[in-house]
C-alpha cells in the first residue's frame, strides 16, 4: 500500500493535513474554545508552509453551511465546515437540512466540549466546558446526515476521515457530522503516515439495471405526449448535458418545475417552461429526473390515470422523505447522466421518426405563441410602480451578460430571463429552509471568481441569510456579489398560503395581514456603506436599467459588492 508521511506533532495538524489531501479546499469556520488545537495547527501550517485547506472565518453558522453549499454546486468538489460545539450545530441545521435534500455533500465538523474536568491536555478551562457538555451531541442533526461519529483517537484519524468523505460523495450525496473533542485534537504526535491515495472508494455511483432501462425505453418510445419534468437532476454538471441530449433527440418536452439548477439553457428547444400546467393534464407518459416533488397534486392535478410516470434518480423513491406516494410505474435508479444515454439506445428503433418530427413542430409551435404572450405581459409591467416583478426579472436578463451565475432565492420569475448556458441559475433548495442565497452566492463565487454573481433575494429571504455575516466575508475575502433586494415588504408567499386555506376569513378582509408583512421598509442600500460596496434604492421602473449598469460596473470594474434595493409590488399579481 503506497503510504505518505507528513509533519505532525497534533492530531489537529495532522486532521487538517489529511483532509487537503483528500481534496478539501476550505474549512469554512465559525470559531469557540474547541477550536483551541485546530487554530494553533492553522498558524502552524502557515508559519511552516505546510499544506491544509484554507480556513474562511464565517460570522453566522448558516451562512458557512451555505457557502460549502453554493461551492460544491459549482464545482462538485466537497468542502468542510467547522462550527463550535452545540451551539454552532444547532445554528447550522437550516443549512444542513438544505444540503441533505439537495443532495450536496458536506463535511460538517463541530468540537466538543472536553470530558476531562482537569489532568490531561485540553482538560476544561472555561465555565462553558460544563453546561456545554451533551449527551449526545449528534442527535440533533442525525436525521439530515448520512452518518455520524466521534473522533476517539489519533489511530482512527484516517479510517474516521476517509469514511466520512467516502460516505458523503456515495450517492444520493449529503452531509455528515463529526464531531471533534478538544482532548484528541490536542494529543501529541510525533509525525503521520497514511495511505496515499486513499483506497476506500470515493464517490460510487448506483446505476440501472436491464430490465428498468427497457422498461422506461418502451414507455417513452410508444408515448405520443411524453413529457420530462426536471428538478435537482442537474445538480451533475454531465446530467445537464444528458438531460439536454436526450430531449433534443426524441423531442420531449422539458419542465424544469422548482429546480435546483437550471438543466438546460433558456433557448433549447425543448424547454417549454417552469410551470408542469398544462403539460402535466396532457401527458401520457412523465419521466421525473431526480424530483422530490414532481408536480403538487392540490395545485397542478395529477397526470391523467392512464398516463404512464418513471421516476429516474439515485434513490427514485426519496426514502428519507416519510410520506411520498408520486406514482411510480417504473423506479429508475441511477443518475440522468448514467441512464439516460442507456434508455436512448433501448428506445433506438422503437421511436417512430414521424411521431417524433410532428411533435417537435408542435412544441416550437406552442413555444412561439407562449412568447406573444409574454411580450404582451412585459409590456403592461414595464410601467407599473411599485416595480412589477414581470418587469424586473426582464431588465435583469438584459443586464446580467451571458457569463452571470444567478442564485434566485426565490424572487425572479424564471419564465422572463435568458440563461445561455445550463447550471447558471441556482433555485432555492426543496426544503425550503430560508437563509441559503445569501452564503450560497458567496460560495459560487469564491468557486468562480472570475463570473459575475448576482443574487436575487426576497427582503424576507435577505434577512434570512445572516446580510451582516455574508457581506461581512465578502469584504474579507475582496469579492464582489451583486445583491437585488426584491422588497416588497412583506413575506408575500406566508400571505398567500393563509389567503388560500381561509380565502374568505379575516386575514383576507384585514389591511395588514398579521404575520407577514415587514414595514417599516428598510433603506438596506445603505448597508454597502458599513462594508465598503455600492448601494442603491430604486423606486420606479424607468430608473432600473441604469441602475443595473451601474451595480454591475462596481461588481465587474471595481471589484466592490453592490445591493440594490428595488422596491417591488406583489410577485403574485403577475401574468
Ligand atoms: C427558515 C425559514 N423560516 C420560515 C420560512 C417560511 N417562509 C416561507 S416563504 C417566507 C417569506 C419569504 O419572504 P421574501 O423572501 O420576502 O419573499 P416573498 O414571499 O415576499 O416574495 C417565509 C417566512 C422558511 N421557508 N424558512
Amino acid at each position: 500500500m503506497p503510504k505518505d508521511r507528513i509533519e505532525a506533532e497534533t492530531v489537529a495538524d495532522a486532521y487538517l493535513a489529511l483532509l487537503a489531501r483528500r481534496g478539501i479546499d476550505y474549512l469554512f469556520a465559525n470559531a469557540g474554545t474547541d477550536f483551541a488545537s485546530i487554530i494553533e495547527a492553522f498558524a502552524k501550517a502557515k508559519a511552516m508552509g505546510r499544506k491544509v485547506p484554507e480556513p474562511v472565518l464565517v460570522p453566522h453558522e448558516n451562512v458557512a453551511v451555505a457557502m460549502a453549499h453554493g461551492y460544491y454546486m459549482m464545482t462538485g468538489r466537497m468542502q468542510a465546515v467547522m462550527v463550535h460545539v452545540g451551539p454552532g450545530t444547532a445554528n447550522s441545521l437550516n443549512g444542513i437540512m438544505n444540503a441533505s435534500r439537495q443532495r450536496v455533500p458536506i463535511l460538517m465538523t463541530a468540537g466538543r466540549t472536553p470530558i476531562n474536568e482537569s489532568g490531561v491536555e485540553g482538560a476544561r478551562n472555561n465555565f462553558i466546558h460544563w453546561a456545554q457538555e451533551h449527551f449526545d451531541q449528534a442527535g440533533m442533526i442525525r436525521e439530515f446526515v448520512k452518518w455520524d461519529y466521534e473522533l476517539r483517537n489519533a489511530n482512527q484519524l484516517e479510517t474516521v476521515v476517509d469514511r466520512a468523505i467516502a460516505l458523503a460523495r456515495t450517492e444520493p450525496r449529503g452531509p455528515v457530522y463529526l464531531s471533534l473533542p478538544r482532548e484528541v485534537m490536542s494529543q501529541p504526535l510525533n509525525g503521520f503516515s497514511f495511505t496515499s491515495p486513499s483506497r476506500r472508494g470515493f464517490g460510487t455511483m448506483p446505476g440501472p439495471t436491464a430490465d428498468q432501462v427497457e422498461r422506461a425505453a418502451s414507455i417513452l418510445a410508444k408515448a405520443e405526449r411524453p413529457l420530462i419534468i426536471a428538478q435537482g437532476a442537474a445538480r451533475l454538471a454531465a446530467s445537464a448535458t444528458a438531460i439536454g441530449e436526450f430531449a433534443a433527440r426524441f423531442a420531449i418536452p422539458i419542465v424544469e418545475f422548482r429546480t435546483n439548477v437550471n438543466a438546460v439553457s433558456t433557448e433549447h428547444p425543448m424547454l417549454v417552461g417552469f410551470n408542469p400546467l398544462p403539460h402535466l393534464r396532457e401527458a401520457d407518459a412523465v419521466l421525473c429526473l431526480e424530483a422530490d416533488t414532481p408536480w403538487i397534486p392540490t395545485q397542478h392535478g395529477n397526470p391523467p390515470d392512464d398516463a404512464k410516470v418513471i421516476q429516474l434518480g439515485v434513490d427514485p423513491l426519496f426514502q428519507r422523505i416519510p410520506i411520498r406516494s408520486f406514482p411510480c410505474d417504473v423506479a429508475v435508479i441511477g443518475t440522468p447522466a448514467l441512464a439516460l444515454p442507456l434508455i436512448a439506445k433501448a428506445m433506438e428503433g422503437q421511436a417512430k421518426r414521424e411521431v417524433i418530427e410532428a411533435r417537435r413542430a408542435r412544441i416550437a409551435k406552442g413555444k412561439e405563441s407562449g412568447r406573444a404572450e409574454l411580450r404582451t405581459n412585459l409590456e403592461r409591467a414595464s410601467k407599473e410602480s411599485p416595480i412589477n416583478p414581470v418587469w424586473a426579472a426582464h431588465c435583469i436578463s438584459e443586464a446580467k451578460g451571458d457569463d452571470a451565475i444567478v442564485v434566485n432565492e426565490y424572487s425572479l420569475i424564471l419564465r422572463y430571463v435568458q440563461f445561455k448556458e445550463p447550471r447558471t441559475c441556482f433555485g432555492p433548495p426543496g426544503a425550503g429552509g430560508l437563509g441559503v442565497g445569501v452564503g450560497s452566492a458567496i460560495g459560487a463565487k469564491l468557486a468562480n471568481p472570475s463570473k459575475t454573481v448576482i443574487a436575487v433575494l426576497g427582503d424576507g429571504s435577505y434577512m434570512f441569510g445572516n446580510p451582516t455575516a455574508g457581506h461581512y466575508v465578502l469584504s474579507a475575502l475582496q469579492l464582489p456579489v451583486l445583491f437585488i433586494i426584491f422588497n416588497n415588504g412583506m413575506w408575500e408567499e406566508v400571505e398567500g398560503s393563509a389567503l388560500r386555506v381561509f380565502p374568505d376569513g379575516h386575514a383576507a378582509r384585514a389591511n395588514r395581514v398579521p404575520v407577514a408583512q415587514l414595514g417599516p421598509n428598510p433603506h438596506y442600500e445603505h448597508l454597502m456603506a458599513v462594508y465598503g460596496g455600492y448601494g442603491e434604492r430604486v423606486d420606479r421602473p424607468d430608473q432600473l436599467p441604469g441602475a443595473l449598469q451601474r451595480a454591475l460596473h462596481a461588481v465587474r470594474i471595481e471589484k466592490r459588492q453592490a445591493l440594490i434595493n428595488l422596491i417591488v409590488g406583489r410577485r403574485g399579481a403577475a401574468p
